[in-house]
């Protein structure tokens, strides 16, 4: 796509971009709802991806077009730029330039060109793709000199102050620090990272996404509303974030809330998820990639049980997938629609798939959108 991008950017503008850079979109493995607590998650980088064509300009102007979107260049001053303003997809590639600027970055303008092969709202952070994707464009460009894991900062600050979106810092690391071949487990506390090899096809295993075409939004009120009482959850406990509950003293912590059940749901649900992702991690360090299972299915469970995040159609996934032989499954990313993955045998991924694909069109839902994911690279220039 890095040609095709390359040469969209050309046709547009009237000369050749000074580069190309792509950033990938993201399946969350395990660890959800967990990165706004300080805790854990795992989630690696998918092949889809937010290409983009960049040059330098030094008036002040950002000019923005995406080939995904209808209508032609948007042009915006940078002087001009103002958080919670714009409800389009500007707001995103626009929004980092302002966390550069804001952050004292000196960023004079660019001119961009985009596309993306991450589907959008499906739960698989195609906004995180184009943030990043032109964070990394700038950095290179205006030899800010930034880390990966900083450039990811301004992009979550992008999201949260100029989009107006709570969300946490998984999406924006994970494109921005995931390898090939590899789940990124990442401690949201500090930024730690290890790359955890994670090859599922040389142990005869598949790993489907699900794309339950249920489109989510996390401007929308509920994610705000579960991140708020996590908040209020360790308030009442006295730590700073859920993270600091012991896994070896929830039991203890759930009876201080007393008959507090919105509180007690959703510290049970964080403080099991953060065991549930060392549990994974363990689990893979031991080559028993197989035994993850049961630990995806807990999770589905606790994300619908007790955070209240799922839909009909992310449960169908789960259900059907493990009443059809996968070894594991749940919903994934921010919830209230977007995807699901699936665990299973090379040999099952036909059943599997086509069990799904069969449960949707009998429960009169829109067919499911349904792939392989193998973890891809993070976010790269092409050229
Ligand atoms: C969305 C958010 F953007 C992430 O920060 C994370 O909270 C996720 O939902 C849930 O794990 O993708």
């Amino acid at each position: 796509m890095g040609e095709q991008v390359r040469d969209g950017f050309a046709e547009l503008y009237g000369t050749a971009p000074e580069g190309v850079w792509s950033a990938p979109g993201r399946v969350n493995l395990i660890g959800e709802h967990t990165d706004y607590n300080d805790g854990f998650v795992m989630p690696f980088a998918l092949p889809h991806t937010a290409v983009a064509a960049v040059s330098r300009r030094a008036d002040g102007v950002l000019r923005l077009h995406s080939a995904d979107v209808d209508g032609g260049v948007v042009e915006l001053r940078l002087d001009d730029l103002v958080p919670g303003t714009d409800r389009t997809w500007t707001a995103y590639p626009a929004g980092v330039v302002w966390a550069l600027r804001e952050a004292g970055h000196p960023v004079t303008g660019a001119d961009v060109h985009l596309a993306s092969t991450v589907p959008a709202g499906a739960g698989l952070s195609s906004s995180a793709a184009l943030e990043v994707v032109v964070a990394l464009a700038l950095n290179d460009l205006y030899e800010l000199g930034l880390p990966r894991w900083k450039l990811a900062r301004l992009c979550q600050r992008a999201e949260n102050v100029y989009v107006g979106a709570p969300t946490g810092i998984m999406d924006q690391t994970a494109s921005a620090c995931c390898e090939e071949g590899h789940a990124l487990f990442l401690d949201t506390r500090d930024l730690s990272q290890r790359q955890i090899p994670f090859d599922l096809a040389a142990e005869g295993m598949r790993l489907l996404v699900v794309d339950t075409r249920v489109k989510h939004s996390h401007s929308e009120g509920e994610y705000g509303k579960r991140r708020a009482g996590c908040e209020r959850g360790a308030a009442l406990l006295g730590v700073d974030a859920l993270r600091d509950v012991p896994y070896g003293e929830l039991d203890a912590a759930l009876a201080r809330l007393g008959d507090d059940e919105e509180a007690v749901r959703l510290v049970r649900h964080v403080v099991t998820e953060d065991e549930r992702v060392e549990k994974v991690v363990e689990l893979l360090r031991a080559g028993d990639p197989r035994a993850i299972g049961p630990v995806l299915v807990a999770g589905h469970a606790s994300l619908r049980d007790d955070f209240r995040i799922s839909c009909p159609e992310l449960d169908l996934v789960v259900d059907t997938a493990l009443a059809t032989g996968a070894l594991g499954a749940r919903m994934t990313g921010g919830g209230f629609g977007g995807s699901a993955i699936v665990l299973a045998e090379a040999a099952d991924v036909d059943t599997v798939t086509k069990a799904v694909q069969e449960a949707f069109a009998a429960a009169g839902f829109t067919a499911p959108r349904v792939f392989e994911a193998v973890p891809a690279a993070g976010a790269r220039r092409l050229s």
